[in-house]
């Protein structure tokens, strides 16, 4: 979507990345206005031999590159990226693993939404190999992480779509037509003025992508007095869709399924993909709705992703441990705020909004289960015991 540069962004992350190390196996791409294959040339290169291995490459090197967080972009429904890690993810209690996007909370506009925080949310749709044959490639069986819309009604598990160039006029809308008659674009943003978006490295005439496509999550609201389009983000489960630091972002293999559909039992994963896995254009302010992909994050067992800190000035829980209610103070913020608190499997509890100008409220914990939860508020996690 608009609003985010292609190839050097600044990830909505306050902690410490440690990213796993990674080859990319596969880029497929689907169109969008963050894709040109111009930026893939060798100097002198003409397009049409440019080589989807060489863009495999050049991504590489920009992936590993520290000096910068890349992110690259899946384009519109059914674009993926596909990567090999150079350590497997172990299957640990809980959540084992984030893919990082670049998803953010709007938190000035997600309290009018009830208890459904969004600002700008592209989920994709996660699917895990491990390498059971041992040989290095991803030639074993795949497996779906089914996340929170996996079974929603307006969920469609065999959508195909095709999209179409037309080299008499590349740098048009891109057509696309689905399998069963829906018809559409990729729109052209004055914004992005590459000659095309379409990949033309990996076709020079049409693409098809089909798998599962999730409702769509792009709301226009309205806020004193101006429109604006929100994208909610989906409970849990799904790539680029709750932010970074977000609990909500951990992936559990345990959540992994196989084509029927049945749970499976992974120790451990060597392969990830992602696909961009809603098909929306809100306009053409907005363009399409895009996975983004900033790379993989291992939680080796730090379930969470995020280190708790102790109490300080600019968040308070008191008492700590406690018995049937607690206190929740941060310092004075004009800003709504979102609190959640999580089980150490990553799992979220609560969810509520804090309005603006309210500097603490108060939980009832006497119905919690005795143990250690982790209270996020404020841009801070803390550790919290329940007696
Ligand atoms: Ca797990
Ligand atoms: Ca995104
Ligand atoms: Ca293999």
């Amino acid at each position: 979507m608009k609003h985010f540069v292609f190839a050097l962004a600044c990830l909505p992350w306050t902690g410490t990345v440690a990213q796993e190390s990674f080859r990319i196996l596969d880029y497929s791409p689907a169109p969008g206005q963050f894709i040109d294959y111009t930026q893939f040339l060798y100097p002198g290169q003409r397009a049409q031999d440019l080589k989807a291995t060489q863009v495999c490459h050049i991504l590489d090197s920009l992936y590993k590159e520290a000096s910068f967080i890349y992110i690259a972009s899946l384009g519109g429904f059914g674009g993926s990226i596909t990567v090999k890690l150079n350590k497997p993810v172990p299957n640990r209690e809980g959540a084992d693993f984030k893919v990082l996007g670049n998803a953010f909370y709007d938190a000035a506009h997600t309290p009018q939404l009830s208890d459904t925080p969004g600002g700008s949310s592209e989920p994709g749709i996660i699917w895990v190999s491990r390498d059971g044959n041992g040989n290095g490639i991803a030639d074993d069986p795949w497996y779906e992480i089914a996340g929170s819309e996996h079974h929603h009604p307006q969920t469609v598990s065999d959508y195909a779509l095709t999209y179409y160039f037309d080299p008499a006029n590349p740098s048009t809308h891109i057509a696309y037509k689905s399998a069963t008659g829906d018809t559409g674009h990729i729109f052209r943003i004055s914004a992005h003025t590459q000659p095309t978006y379409f990949p033309i490295w990996l076709s020079a005439d049409s693409l098809t992508f089909s798998g599962r496509k999730l409702p769509p999550n792009a709301r226009l609201i309205e806020n004193n007095g101006r429109k604006q389009w929100l994208m909610l983000c989906y409970p849990y489960g799904y790539a680029d869709n709750q932010p970074n630091n977000s609990l909500s972002c951990g992936i559990d293999l345990d959540w992994a399924v196989d084509s029927s559909g049945m749970p499976v039992a992974l120790e451990q994963v060597d392969f990830i993909k992602v696909v961009c896995a809603t098909n929306q254009q809100p306009d053409l302010s907005v363009g399409e709705i895009s996975t983004e992909f900033a790379g993989i994050l291992a939680l080796h067992g730090d379930n969470t992703g995020l280190k708790p800190v102790e109490n300080g000035t600019d968040l308070k829980v008191f008492p700590n441990p406690c018995q049937d209610r607690i206190r929740v103070q941060r310092a004075a913020s004009a800003q709504a705020e979102w609190l959640c608190v999580f089980d150490l499997s990553g799992r979220c509890l609560l969810r509520l909004c804090v309005p603006a100008g309210q500097n603490g409220i108060e939980l009832e914990t006497d119905s919690w289960h005795p143990g250690i939860y982790l209270l996020r508020f404020a841009g801070k996690t803390l550790k919290l015991v329940k007696l």
